[in-house]
């Protein structure tokens, strides 16, 4: 008897195991599948980085869908309304100037999707002086009429709220321009200080990384990274909206690619050899879907933790490893240099308008020893 079941049991388990075996290689073939489907792939960037979040596709940016009761010019295929610039780059991404779109026309698509629009800005140390001008004129001129929640990310908090009350509770609150216009958020992230550019910057990138995998996915659509030290002097909205967004740097754009200021040591992850090279972007304003940001930011900050572990700081530190990540992982909308100016350029006749620019600044007065 007991010979007999011995011999059933080990039957059994011949049979069972195998079975269970291939259902399970089954069950773990399907799921992948599956999440590969809803969620996205996991990102491995080719700068050897690699990303574990799993963003849900966006849908609504692949599909564009316009009012029928919209009236507006006809768009022209055979004369552009820019002559003076480029407004396409070789990979065929828009290049956006003033005169290239239709902002009705564009709102009207994408107010219906109910975007919503993340900002981050640091203002470390003397920096917290930039935010109030800062918030006041981004109220006025960044995506007005849309959902957007400004990360204030700083060591001194409690200078956050001053300027929060300074404001009189009329800031903050957007101007009713139409029914779906909404108040802009403003959330306050504290950060340790510190003494060093260097430590700051990179920091930078880290913090964008952990703000978007522990409160922004799957609340927000898109992120915009700006700079502190700048003001809004016109509309930045949703022209400016892609997966991945670049801003072209004001200072370089007319120059030959070799004069670029890249990282140019080999050594260092952020290196462009002198024959490459497309554009020379903003370190000062970046952004995208969520996912691309997540990606970039995981990416450049991977790759400054590496130079820095062979005692190599790039030229011009986190700007020269988004300008590398760029150059392999294409924006697929580019921004022209009015969106981040410089007020102590005189402006040049191919920007008509300039929404974005950098103050002047005392460098003496607001840094701290480096
Ligand atoms: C910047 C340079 C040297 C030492 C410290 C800083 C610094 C930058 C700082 O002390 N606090 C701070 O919040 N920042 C953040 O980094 C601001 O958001 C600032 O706009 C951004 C980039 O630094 P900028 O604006 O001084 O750099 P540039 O190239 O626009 O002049
Ligand atoms: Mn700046």
């Amino acid at each position: 008897m007991s010979f007999k079941m011995h011999l059933l049991t080990s039957r059994t388990v011949a049979v069972i195991l195998p079975v269970l075996l291939l259902l399970g290689m089954l069950y773990s073939y399907i799921w992948r599948h599956y999440r590969d489907g809803i969620f996205g792939q996991e990102v491995r960037p080719a700068d050897g980085s690699s990303s574990r979040v799993d963003f849900t596709i966006v849908n609504h940016w692949f599909h564009l869908v316009a009012s029928d009761y919209l009236e507006y010019q006809q768009p022209s295929i055979v004369q552009g309304s820019r002559t003076d610039v480029v407004t396409v780059t070789p990979w065929l991404a828009p290049i956006v100037w003033e005169g290239t779109y239709n902002p009705e026309l564009l709102d009207s698509i994408y107010r219906p999707q109910n975007i919503s629009i993340a900002a981050t800005v640091f203002a470390v140390g003397k920096y917290t002086k930039f935010l109030r001008d800062f918030l006041e004129t981004a109220e006025q001129h960044f995506f007005v009429g849309f959902k957007v929640h400004v990360y204030v990310f700083t060591d001194r908090p409690k200078e956050v709220h001053q300027v929060k009350m300074a404001s009189g509770r009329q800031l903050f609150k957007r101007a009713a321009v139409d029914s779906a216009s909404s108040p802009l958020q403003l959330t306050v992230v504290p950060v340790p200080g510190s003494n060093r550019w260097q430590e700051i910057s990179a920091r930078r990138m880290e913090l964008i990384q952990t703000l978007i995998e522990e409160k922004l996915q799957n609340h927000m659509d898109y992120i915009f990274c700006l700079d502190v030290d700048s003001k809004f002097h016109g509309r930045w909205g949703t022209e400016s909206l892609g997966a991945l967004v670049a801003v072209i740097h004001p200072g370089y754009y007319r120059d030959d690619r070799s004069k670029f200021p890249y990282e140019r040591r080999p050594e260092s992850t952020a290196y462009v050899a002198p024959r490459k090279g497309d554009f020379y972007y903003c370190g000062g304003a970046f952004g995208g879907l969520l996912q691309e940001v997540h990606r970039l930011a995981n990416t450049c900050r991977t790759n400054f933790e590496a130079d820095a572990k062979k005692g190599i700081e790039a030229a011009w530190q986190e700007e020269s490893h988004l300008n590398r990540y760029m150059l392999i992982n294409k924006p697929t909308k580019v921004l022209s240099p009015e969106y981040l100016w410089q007020d102590f350029k005189p402006r040049n006749p191919e920007v008509r308008i300039i929404r974005f620019s950098g103050v002047i600044k005392n460098y003496a007065d607001i840094r701290p020893n480096v």
